[in-house]
């Protein structure tokens, strides 16, 4: 029987270019979308673009443009990185589509006439920045900024009334808020009284939105609107098979600056529409450069396209996913991408196919020798290689992808040890029949640490398949086929030298 997951990126606001934050939760994505395929699970991974509300406003205004200008203008700039980076997503999403007006204005519809918006006058502290009405507890915490008195007649979403249903819903749903320890945040936020969501903003202020269908003076608060893309996605309202068959979503990835928005607001805007909630929201942590977030407001990013130019795709891709452990904060640093590069991907992957590639040619004509009887030795490389396709699979569910990828080096890293202690260039003088098993034990523990990385480094990974004349072939052990003649390859990862 085949799994479907559905598994979506937050939609990134595009009042800038992507940085290195946000190519790395749409690479995590992409690798477990891989990775689910791989396992034969029926996979649909959305991304897209939060184009509405004022940040995206105020940069059209900074630009000189129309705010449909300003996204027309940038929005390629993401959907021609993330093809670029190999990102293997369904669809993409973006928010001025009229798809996703129409489900936004459907939805207001529906969530006005169930009784669950009212209109009130509210007045309160505003944070322009956060583009949100802030309590006094979160104004005094200081975090926010451009903080200002506002009062304003609004429209609101009964979020309230669904408290004690969402924090039930959290204890009974172990998986639903990942990692553990931001799961605890959420029920401490929730110890306080919710308060309802003002879900508007007047034309007059704020126009860049879409508009309440019961109330033409006001658009949508840009959260409301932002987060309905993972039903307008898969098809709600419009295609119901589609829906039927997907929803409710698997996996919402974000980062943990969008938790309380994807399991306070998305949550019980879900409850008001009768629908069931995602199985699982992962909140992964920040990627810092120096002591900051990495963000466009501090100016401190790091342009993905720079590294990827100079170094390549996959190796960009393999130092996110190796270097951060999802849920904790990651630190960038050029060192620590040229160590990472340099240890892992020459020395001991590149270093691996290489051997491989050159003895197999020089004593063996290119092709792959038989293996024959097994030793304890060639065992263990075994046993090791096979162990994997247990390890792995369970690692990736609980999103240990970095983990994941540690397991695969370690029997890399032990078919390069057994490689000098068997000296299969030593015994192909004494004894050849021998050296080809060594050789062949090598290339098949090679072909399935390939397999296994492929959806972390589907481009290099294939050329190594492709060496070896196994492109599609199963993890399992043998198959490889003695006979096979070897491809030729350029140098997988060249060192990078200081
Ligand atoms: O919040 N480290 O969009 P956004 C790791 N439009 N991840 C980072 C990061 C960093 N330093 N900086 C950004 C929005 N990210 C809304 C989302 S969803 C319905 C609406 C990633 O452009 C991370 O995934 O500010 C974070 O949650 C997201 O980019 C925020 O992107």
């Amino acid at each position: 029987m085949t799994t479907k997951f559905y598994l979506t990126t937050p939609i990134y606001y595009v009042n800038d270019r992507p940085h290195i934050g946000h190519a790395y939760t749409t690479i995590l994505a992409d690798v477990l979308a891989r990775f689910h395929r791989q396992a034969g699970d029926e996979v649909f991974f959305l991304t897209g673009l939060d184009e509405h509300g004022q940040k995206v406003l105020q940069a059209s205004q900074a630009r000189g443009l129309t705010p449909q200008q300003h996204c027309d203008d940038l929005a390629p700039r993401f959907s021609q990185l993330w093809e670029k980076l190999g990102i293997s997503n369904d669809d993409f999403i973006r928010t001025t589509q009229d798809r996703h007006k129409k489900v936004v204005q459907a939805v207001l519809r529906k969530v006005y006439e169930k009784g669950d918006i009212y209109q009130s006058e509210y007045e309160g502290w505003y944070s322009v920045a956060e583009e949100r009405f802030i309590t006094e507890t979160e104004k005094e915490s200081g975090e926010f900024r451009d903080v200002k008195m506002l009062k304003e007649r609004n429209w609101f979403f009964r979020m309230s009334q669904y408290q004690q249903k969402l924090i039930d819903h959290i204890n009974a749903h172990p998986q639903f808020i990942q990692p553990e320890h931001r799961k605890n945040e959420i029920l401490g936020f929730l110890r306080q009284p919710l308060t309802d969501l003002c879900i508007s903003r007047p034309k007059s202020r704020m126009g860049w939105g879409i508009e309440l269908p019961f109330d033409t003076e006001y658009v949508t608060y840009v959260w409301f609107d932002a987060l309905l893309n993972y039903l307008t996605g898969v098809g709600y309202l419009t295609e119901d098979d589609k829906f039927k068959k997907w929803w409710p979503a698997s996996l919402h990835l974000l980062g943990k600056d969008i938790l309380t928005t994807h399991s306070v607001y998305w949550t019980t805007m879900l409850f008001s529409l009768d629908l069931p909630l995602p199985e699982t929201i992962f909140a992964h942590g920040w990627w810092m450069l120096g002591e900051s977030k990495m963000s466009k407001s501090v100016g401190n990013v790091v342009n993905p396209l720079d590294l990827v130019d100079q170094f390549g795709v996959d190796p960009v891709r393999y130092y996110l996913m190796r270097e951060m452990i999802p849920g904790q904060d990651a630190h960038f640093t050029m060192e620590s991408f040229v160590k990472r590069f340099n240890s892992d991907l020459a020395n001991d992957f590149g270093n691996l196919l290489n051997r491989v590639s050159g003895l197999i040619p020089k004593y063996f004509n290119a092709i792959v020798p038989e293996p024959g009887a097994l030793t304890p030795e060639d065992q263990h490389i075994q046993t090791i290689a096979e162990n994997l396709q247990n390890k792995v699979p369970g690692l990736i569910k609980e999103l240990k992808v970095s983990e994941a990828i540690e397991e695969i080096l370690q029997l890399i890293r032990a078919v390069n040890k057994y490689m000098e202690q068997q000296a299969p260039w030593k015994l192909a003088k004494e004894n050849l029949p021998a050296a080809g098993r060594v050789l062949y034990v090598a290339s098949e523990a090679l072909r399935i640490s390939a397999l296994h990385l492929s959806p972390v480094m589907p481009a290099k990974t294939d050329t190594v398949l492709n060496v070896l004349g196994a492109k599609g072939s199963s993890p399992q052990w043998g198959g490889l086929k003695p006979g096979t003649k070897l491809g030729e390859h350029g140098a997988l990862f060249p060192r990078i030298e200081k």
